[in-house]
C-alpha cells in the first residue's frame, strides 16, 4: 500500500520555562486512517499498553516510576501499531534531571525485522544511563515515534505523524564517584572505579583552577598539606578489588574551603575525573 505523505516542518527543540519539559505535538494522523501509534512500551517494570492515540500521551501520573542506576544500560522495547515504512523510534532520558532533553540523552531504538505496512512493528534496544554522582527523582523518559524524519526522532515541537509518550524515571547515582566529608578528619572516598586501576586524588582551594591548586599534595601552602600527610604520600595509589578507596586524615581547622578532585587512570589515559562538593573547615 502506498500512501503519499508530507513531512511537517520541525520546530526548534528547546526548553520552555524552568520546571517544564518542552511541548510535543503532531500536525496530522488519525486512528481511523489508520495511522501509526505507540501501542506498548516495556522498560523495566514499565509495561504500558495504550489504545490508538496520535499526538502526545503523558503517563507520568498513571504509571509508577522506573528506577535505574547511572552508568548502566537497560533494555527497552517499543511496539508500534499501524506501522508505516520509515517509522522510527528514539528514546530520550533526561538522566541529569535538568528538564532539557540534550543530544547525549537520546537513544535511537532499532526496528526488529521487516514488518508489513499497517502491521505491528517491534523496536528493541538498550538505553545507557550516563554515569553521574547525584540521585535524580521524577525525571522524564520520552518515547518518540515519528514518520520520515532522520534520527534522532525529535523530543520537542511539532512533527507530522507519530506519537510521543512520557514516563517517570528515578536515577540512582552510579559509576565513578567521589565523596567527601569534613569532620576532625578530611575524608575522601572513591567508589565505582575499575578494580586495581590507578587513582590520583587532588585537593584545591580554588575550584575551577584545578590542577593549579594542590595537585596530589604538591603546591600546598597549608603546612605542606601536613607534610604530605606525614610523608605517606597517600594521594595516589591503586583502587581496591571493588574499585574503591578511602583517604582520611586529621585536618586542621584553618578557616578554608577545600575542594576535592579524584581521577582514575587506566593506561594510557585518565578515564574519569570527578569533583567533590566544597568542604568547609572552620568557616
Ligand atoms: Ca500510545
Ligand atoms: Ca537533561
Amino acid at each position: 500500500m502506498l500512501r503519499i505523505r508530507f513531512a511537517a516542518a520541525l520546530a526548534v527543540c528547546a526548553a520552555t520555562a524552568a520546571g517544564q519539559y518542552c511541548p510535543a505535538s503532531t500536525t496530522t494522523g488519525l486512528c481511523s486512517t489508520p495511522d501509526e501509534y505507540v501501542s506498548n512500551v516495556q522498560f523495566g517494570a514499565i509495561n504500558n499498553a495504550s489504545p490508538c492515540f496520535i499526538g502526545y500521551s503523558d503517563f507520568t501520573g498513571t504509571v509508577p516510576a522506573e528506577t535505574v542506576v547511572a552508568g548502566q544500560s537497560y533494555p527497552i522495547t517499543v511496539t508500534v501499531t499501524n506501522y508505516f515504512s520509515t517509522d522510527r523510534v528514539t528514546v530520550w532520558l533526561d538522566a541529569d534531571g535538568d528538564q532539557v532533553f540534550e543530544a547525549h540523552e537520546a537513544t535511537n531504538i532499532p526496528l526488529i525485522g521487516t514488518p508489513p505496512a499497517g502491521g505491528v512493528a517491534t523496536y528493541s534496544g538498550a538505553v545507557s544511563v550516563a554515569e553521574q554522582c547525584q540521585a535524580v527523582t521524577g525525571t522524564r523518559l520520552r518515547v518518540v515515534l515519528a514518520w520520515n524524519i532522520a534520527d534522532p526522532q525529535p523530543a520537542c515541537g511539532s512533527i507530522g505523524y507519530g506519537e510521543r509518550e512520557d514516563y517517570l524515571v528515578d536515577v540512582l547515582p552510579g559509576g565513578f564517584c567521589l565523596s567527601a566529608s569534613a569532620g576532625p578528619n578530611l575524608t575522601l572516598g572513591v567508589t565505582g572505579g575499575v578494580p586495581g586501576a590507578a587513582y590520583v586524588m587532588a585537593l584545591t582551594l580554588n575550584q575551577g583552577a584545578f590542577p593549579n591548586g594542590w595537585w596530589y599534595g604538591l603546591d600546598i601552602p597549608v603546612f605542606e598539606l601536613l607534610t604530605e600527610v606525614n610523608a605517606g604520600f597517600p594521594f595516589f595509589g591503586l583502587l581496591d578489588a571493588n574499585g574503591a578507596m578511602v583517604l582520611s586524615f586529621p585536618f586542621p581547622n584553618l578557616g578554608v574551603v577545600v575542594y576535592g578532585v579524584a581521577t582514575e587512570y587506566q593506561a594510557p589515559s585518565y578515564t574519569h575525573s570527578r569533583s567533590a562538593p566544597p568542604l568547609a573547615f572552620g568557616i
